[in-house]
C-alpha cells in the first residue's frame, strides 16, 4: 500500500454504516444499497415491508399508491436472514416502469427541482431530472432504514415517528406517552396522528384541499427511546450527531426545516427556561441516561452533539407538495412563455407518508451512530462493546 493511502486507511471508516440510493420514480426499480451492517443480525423483512406499506398509505395520497405494491426483496448480504456483513443490495419493484415512454415535462412545477434541475443539467426535459428527484426515492430509505434499524432492536432502542400538525391543525401529543402507546395511537388513524382529537380535523383539512384542488404541508416528528448517552460526538464537527440528523432528514423531499427539541422556540427564551437542570437517582442507575435524571428534555436528548441518555426529539417541517391540480403559473422552458405547470397526478399531502421516511431516516442515523461507537464485524463484538460501555459508565 503506498504511503499516502496508508496514511488515510482508517478500519473504523471503513466499516462505517452507509447507504446508497439508486432508482427513478418510473425507472424498473428502486436500490437501496446499505454497507457496514454486523454479522450475525437476523433480518426480519416482514418488518421492512410494513414500513413499506404504511409509506404507501396515510389520508392524501394520490393514484400512484394504488399501482404500486411495495415490496423488498434482498438481493446480497443474507443467508438464511442472518446478515454476513457483506453489502445488503435491497430492490423495490416499480409497477408503474415506463420512463422511456413518459411524456417530456416542459412546464416546470414552481417547488419542484424541474426548473433548478433543468438548468444544472442542461435540458429543457425536465422528465430528465423529476424522475430521480421525486420522493418516490423515499421508499428506498425506508427500506435501508427498517433494515439498519434492527441493530437498535437488539438493544431496545425504538424509534416511533408520527405527524404532529397539518396545515393549521396542530396536535398535542404528551412527551410522556412509551413507544408503545405512541405507536398505538398514531396506527390508530389514517393521518398517523396520536392526537384522536386533532387526526379528525387533519383528515378533513386534507380533504379540503383535495376540493380546492390544492396540497397540504404539515410537521412530522421522531422520537428516539433509549438510546445511550454519547452517540455522535463534539471532537469533530462531522460527527455531532444533531447535525447528522439534520441532514439525514432535511435531504428528505419537501422537508424544509428540522429542530431538534425547543429548536426554534429555544431562541426566544433565558437560559433559565431552556437547559434541564440535572439530577441524580439512583434507581434510574439503569436507565439510559444512567441515573441523571432532566426535569425537563428542551435540549431533545442531545447536548454538545452526543445524545444525554434522554429521548431524542427531532421535527421536520414539510412544504405542501409542489404538484397541484389547479396548477401554478409558470413558463414554457422551450418558448419562455406563460403557461401552467403539469400535472398528471399527485398526492394531496403526503405529511404521514413523511412521518414514515423521518422515522426510518432517523433511525438509520441512530443506527450508524451506535456503530460508530460500538461497531465490530459481528453482532457479538457489538454486544461486548455496548455491555462494556454501560458497565464502565454505570461504575463511575
Ligand atoms: C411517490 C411517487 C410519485 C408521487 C410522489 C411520491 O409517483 P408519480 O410521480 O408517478 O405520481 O406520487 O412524488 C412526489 C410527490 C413528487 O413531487 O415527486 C412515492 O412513491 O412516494
Amino acid at each position: 500500500m503506498p504511503m499516502s493511502a496508508a496514511a488515510e486507511y482508517d478500519p473504523r471508516l471503513v466499516a462505517q454504516l452507509t447507504c446508497q440510493t439508486a432508482g427513478e420514480s418510473h425507472g424498473r426499480a428502486l436500490i437501496a444499497l446499505i454497507e457496514g451492517m454486523p454479522a450475525g443480525l437476523r433480518i426480519d423483512i416482514g418488518g421492512v415491508n410494513a414500513e413499506l406499506m404504511r409509506r404507501q398509505g396515510g389520508y392524501g395520497r394520490g393514484g400512484r399508491m394504488k399501482i404500486e405494491q411495495d415490496r423488498a426483496e434482498v438481493l446480497s448480504g443474507l443467508r438464511g436472514g442472518v446478515t454476513l456483513g457483506s453489502p445488503i443490495a435491497v430492490q423495490i419493484s416499480n409497477r408503474d416502469c415506463r420512463i422511456d415512454t413518459a411524456p417530456p415535462v416542459h412546464h416546470p412545477r414552481p417547488g419542484h427541482a424541474d426548473l433548478p434541475g433543468s438548468l444544472k443539467w442542461l435540458t429543457t426535459d425536465c422528465r430528465n431530472v423529476l424522475e430521480r428527484a421525486s420522493a418516490r426515492e423515499t421508499a428506498a430509505r425506508v427500506a435501508a432504514g427498517a433494515v439498519a434499524r434492527q441493530v437498535l432492536r437488539e438493544f431496545d432502542i425504538d424509534v416511533v415517528g408520527f405527524v404532529s400538525a397539518i396545515g393549521g391543525v396542530q396536535a398535542q401529543v404528551a412527551a410522556t406517552l412509551t413507544s408503545a402507546e405512541l405507536r398505538a395511537s398514531r396506527d390508530a388513524n389514517e393521518a398517523y396522528c396520536p392526537d384522536a382529537a386533532a387526526a379528525p380535523a387533519m383528515i378533513e383539512a386534507i380533504h379540503q384541499a383535495k376540493v380546492d384542488q390544492d396540497t397540504l404541508g404539515g410537521v412530522v416528528e421522531a422520537r428516539v427511546f433509549n438510546a445511550p448517552p454519547g452517540l455522535g460526538s463534539c471532537m469533530r464537527w462531522q460527527d455531532k450527531l444533531d447535525g447528522r440528523l439534520m441532514q439525514a432528514v432535511g435531504s428528505i423531499q419537501a422537508i424544509k426545516g428540522v429542530e431538534i427539541g425547543a429548536g426554534f422556540a429555544a431562541a426566544a427564551l433565558p437560559g433559565s427556561g431552556v437547559h434541564d437542570e440535572i439530577d441524580f437517582d439512583p434507581t434510574l442507575r439503569n436507565s439510559s441516561a444512567l441515573g441523571f435524571a432532566r426535569r425537563s428534555n428542551r435540549a431533545g436528548g442531545i447536548e454538545g452533539g452526543m445524545s444525554n441518555g434522554q429521548p431524542i426529539i427531532l421535527r421536520a417541517a414539510m412544504k405542501p407538495i409542489s404538484t397541484l391540480l389547479k396548477g401554478l403559473d409558470s413558463v414554457n422552458l422551450m418558448t419562455k412563455e406563460a403557461q401552467r405547470s403539469d400535472y398528471e397526478r399527485s398526492d394531496v399531502c403526503a405529511v404521514p407518508a413523511a412521518g414514515v421516511v423521518v422515522e426510518n431516516a432517523v433511525a438509520f442515523e441512530i443506527a450508524r451512530a451506535f456503530l460508530d461507537k460500538f461497531g465490530g464485524d459481528t453482532m457479538t463484538e457489538v454486544r461486548a462493546a455496548y455491555d462494556g460501555f454501560l458497565r464502565a459508565a454505570r461504575a463511575m
